[in-house]
């Protein structure tokens, strides 16, 4: 049933491929210049931290809300929790498990949310913590028959298919490792936040804000990339209020759609420490201007409902875009980023991803950080670990067991010393 579905998605990716005329080839990559980084929209230059954060900072934020991502609105709206279960013999005993409901409401609706967390056992006192949305619903990163489904799942899920059956994400969430290692993590289903279709708009946290009008979009409104960065933050509210995790070492893992929505998350929330990026792709890591791989005109077809209505305006003009994603990764600095490329997953544009965490430099460097040294790719398998990390891996677009220890390498150095 799997290999027939993984059959499925690889034909319709290489129908849309055919159809879309996407460039795999290097030698098609056309010339670009990348907008500068330390060069404010003035024209002055930036040389210390104190300009890059007081006037370059949210410049670049100002622009990657107004033209990609949407605006996050100001205004809060209210959360409630409620503990749902808490097993302190979960993993066998290795791990103390908790769901909580949030319960997001403006008056009038509510959303509701279910957080799954795992926190080690063996360690006493007060932990880092990887956060990270699933796919899924939580109850398919686990086996654990006590993980509930996910409040949207009977809107969002596609019917029989494999991926959505308890356990079968499994792989993708290296909770054995995670916990040995002494981490905590934190999960929740991405569609609770914003369930993934453009036409269930009106079931997303997105509708409880003041001003929601579905018939009515402003060009620079946040869509569902937006709304799920924000969720995620919501996340780092909740985890603020638990005693065993240590809220200066809080890390964003985000795959795919995921990856792009923790970047954002990252810039915009400085309580995340890490923000790791897993085969974040087309909005993403990957530098627009290369043009290689899936694209803004093909992203804003597909999937209309997660950029900002502005964006649309840079459809095969990505050389008009006035930032490109390297100014994304350094809006975390001096905050550590990780980016992760998989060598088969060409449509995410591994050398775009690379690049971007590469033309990120100069920025750490201004604060004294270590950054990716050469343009040249390390090779395979052989991660980068500075301030900025770096790893591309053999195999497909996914998260694997590899790509964990990676990022237990990256949050070990950063986290435990
Ligand atoms: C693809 C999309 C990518 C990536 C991926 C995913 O269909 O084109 O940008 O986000 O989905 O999230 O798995």
């Amino acid at each position: 049933m799997k290999t027939y579905f993984g059959l499925i998605t690889w034909l319709v990716t290489i129908c849309l491929c055919a159809q879309q005329n996407v460039n795999y080839d290097e030698s098609k990559v056309p010339a670009y210049v990348l907008p500068d980084l330390l060069q404010a929209n003035n024209g002055e230059k930036i040389t210390s931290t104190t300009q890059w954060e007081k006037q370059r900072r949210p410049e670049l934020l100002e622009l990657f809300a107004s033209q990609m991502y949407g605006r996050t609105p100001e205004g809060k709206i209210d959360v409630a929790y409620e503990t749902v279960t808490e097993n302190p013999n979960a993993m066998n005993g290795k791990a103390t498990s908790k769901q909580v409901r949030f319960i997001f409401s403006n008056g009038n609706k509510k959303i509701e949310a279910l957080l799954l967390m795992y926190i080690p056992n063996k360690t006493k006192g007060k932990v880092p913590v990887f956060v990270g949305y699933n796919f899924k619903g939580n109850h398919s990163t686990t086996l654990d028959t006590t993980v509930l489904y996910s409040p949207v799942f009977h809107l969002v899920k596609e019917p029989d298919h494999p991926d959505w059956e308890r356990g079968n994400q499994t792989s993708r969430w290296s909770y054995d490792n995670i916990i040995n290692r002494g981490y905590a993590v934190a999960t929740m289903c991405y569609h609770d936040i914003y369930p993934d279709k453009p036409e269930l708009r009106d079931h997303s946290i997105v509708s409880l804000f003041e001003g929601y009008d579905p018939e009515n979009i402003a060009p620079d409104e946040w869509q569902a990339i937006g709304a799920w960065a924000w969720g995620s933050s919501r996340i780092v509210d909740f985890l603020e209020t638990q005693e065993r995790i240590d809220c200066d070492k809080i890390a964003i893992m985000g795959h795919s759609r995921q990856g792009k929505a923790a970047l954002w998350a990252g810039a915009q929330d400085e309580r995340f420490r890490i923000v790791i990026s897993n085969d974040s792709g087309c909005g993403g890591a990957a530098l627009f201007r290369r043009k290689f791989g899936e694209t803004a005109a093909i992203i804003n077809k597909n999937f209309p409902h997660w950029f900002c209505e502005n964006f649309r305006q840079y459809n095969d003009k990505e050389e008009t875009l006035p930032v490109d994603q390297h100014q994304l990764i350094a809006l975390i600095a001096p905050r550590k980023v990780y980016v992760a490329s998989a060598q088969e997953d060409l449509w995410a544009d591994p050398r775009g991803e690379f690049l971007s965490a590469y033309h990120a430099g100069p920025v750490y460097r201004l604060y004294g950080l270590t950054a990716i040294e050469s343009d040249g790719m390390p090779d395979l398998h052989k991660p980068v670990m500075g301030d900025v990390g770096y790893h591309i891996r053999t195999g497909k677009h996914d998260v694997t067991e590899y790509d964990w220890e990676c990022y237990l390498d990256f949050a070990d150095r950063h986290f435990k010393n």
